[in-house]
């Protein structure tokens, strides 16, 4: 009691002395008891209790990014909205100021998305998690295996997507910060289908089978046939149709985005190859990338067995005794030219090589390596072979040109085996054989890197053989069903190649 009576004294003493002379005599506030930084949940209660040396007659202002919240010694920091704080406690007395500065960093008990079955998700992240640094995620748990987690290089927002509905966790983190996301996945309320569901474009380069499948009928437009492509692609029943020689094409989609499930196969393209009689397709695919349901969006390659060389397959040396051309062109043009007719020009000799050979000089073509030649129009198939509804005099495609398969027994041109590449086609292997499933994991960009598809939308398909093989005609990819392994229950190990 006497003490602090002094004490009185001495403070009444100081405030006059320094009134009078300016004499300080009152030492600063130093603030302590606070950490630089703290995290807590949203809502939850953080109870700053502050330590002030020289606490006399100090004034407490506490601010909250740059707004004060209160004037008094404690302060209890809650905040409902996930994201950064900064916190500044200003002490100061008539022997000066101290002031400290606390980042808060509030968490969010989770971050959730909902999504349906079949649909790309863009993981978008909570602004004041955007932009960070070092941000990883990483798979917790999830309510089945046919989903994926995708972030594609050169592209910001990571995507998932699920074929099963569900509770899928994933975390994601910055440094210190770690945030639980929840993606509940619902059933999408039509139910897809497993196959095929449009065919956008079609154009088949000159082939035996060219306006036979599908049927041409005079008048018919370009998009006449690609609505007959959609009559024989669409759906569970399906039926092939032709690609016609290298380069020829089709362009199909499904009515939601297969799944790349890590380590397995994901779809089928059937077509009507059998041991001995693979006439390769290369696969491009991609995704709904803009949302609108066209594909006009990046395509990526299949890297099949031997986009860059045919070195590896099992065939190749037989293929390069028999004089094929074994090269590999990854920038390959053909070009074909209408013929200008029809007519038979000769007919050729029973097992002369030339059997066969019903209009020798028949189309015309010529390619981007220099080398130019004609297409010859054989006995059994004798429709046109151009696609009649091509008003243009010439087609050009683009694309990879692949080894040559078919190798010649005889020696005499009259009996072709066409060997299958090992993976990564269409029509190469029997429609029940793992070799007809695809991995969307096999897929590069066009410089030639992985990508980390999250699924695909749209699938074209090119013949990817220059060749004529004798009697057989020329090589030509043909394309039937195609269907989404997982949506059937199939589950095919990937190889990894
Ligand atoms: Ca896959
Ligand atoms: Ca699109
Ligand atoms: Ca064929
Ligand atoms: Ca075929």
């Amino acid at each position: 009691m006497k003490q602090r009576f002094i004490l009185a004294l001495l403070i009444v003493f100081a405030s006059f002395a320094s009134c009078k002379d300016d004499t300080e005599v009152v030492q600063a506030p130093i603030i302590s008891g606070l950490e630089n930084g703290y995290t807590v949940l949203e809502n939850a209660e953080l109870k700053l209790t502050p330590t002030i040396k020289n606490d006399n007659n100090s004034t407490y202002i506490w601010q909250l990014d740059g707004k004060e919240v209160a004037k008094t010694l404690d302060y209890v920091f809650v905040q409902s909205t996930p994201g950064y704080y900064k916190l500044v406690l200003k002490v100061a007395n008539k022997g000066g100021v101290d002031e400290k500065t606390i980042s808060i960093v509030v968490e969010s008990k989770e971050i959730r998305f909902e999504t349906t079955t079949h649909s790309l998700l863009l993981l978008e992240l909570p602004e004041y998690m955007k932009g960070n640094e070092n941000i990883e995620w990483k798979i917790v748990e999830t309510a089945s295996e046919i989903y994926r987690f995708s972030q594609m290089t050169g592209v910001e927002t990571p995507m998932f997507i699920a074929a099963k509905e569900g509770k899928y966790l994933l975390q994601v983190s910055s440094g210190d910060l770690k945030e639980i996301v929840s993606i509940v996945v619902t059933k999408a309320t039509e139910e897809p289908s497993p196959y095929i569901a449009n065919v956008f474009d079609y154009l088949p380069a000159p082939g035996q089978f060219v306006n036979k499948m599908p049927q041409y009928e005079a008048g018919d437009t370009h998009a006449d046939m690609v609505v007959k492509v959609a009559e024989a692609l669409v759906g569970e029943d399906a039926s092939i149709i032709t690609l016609g020689g290298w380069g020829g094409y089709v362009t199909f989609g499904f009515d939601h985005t297969i799944v790349n499930v890590a380590g397995r196969r994901d779809f089928r393209i059937e077509g009507n190859a059998y041991a001995n009689n693979s006439e390769p397709g290369i696969i491009m695919v991609s995704y709904d990338a803009n949302g609108n349901g066209k594909p006009d969006d990046e395509w990526y390659e299949i890297k099949g067995s031997a986009n860059f060389g045919a070195e590896n397959e099992e065939w190749y040396q037989s293929a390069v005794d028999h004089g094929n051309d074994v090269n590999t062109y990854r920038n390959f043009e053909m070009t074909y030219y209408k013929p200008k007719g029809e007519t038979p020009e000769e007919v050729g000799q029973e097992g002369t090589g030339t059997d066969g050979a019903y209009i020798d000089d028949y189309i015309r073509w010529t390619n981007n390596k220099g080398k130019e030649g004609y297409k010859v129009k054989n006995k059994t198939h004798t429709q046109s072979y151009y696609p009649l509804w091509e008003s243009e005099n010439k087609i050009t495609f683009k694309g990879i040109r692949l080894a040559q398969n078919g190798v010649d027994e005889s020696g005499q041109g009259s009996f072709f085996i066409l060997k299958s590449f090992n993976c990564g086609y269409a029509d190469n292997h029997s429609n029940i054989d793992d070799g007809s499933a695809i991995d969307i994991d096999w897929a590069i960009d066009k410089d030639g890197n992985k990508v980390n598809l999250p699924g695909i939308d749209f699938v074209k398909v090119y013949t990817g053989v220059d060749q004529e093989n004798g009697w057989a005609g020329e090589n030509s990819t043909e394309i039937g069903k195609a269907s989404n392994l997982h949506m059937l229950g199939e589950s095919i190990n990937t190889i990894n190649k």
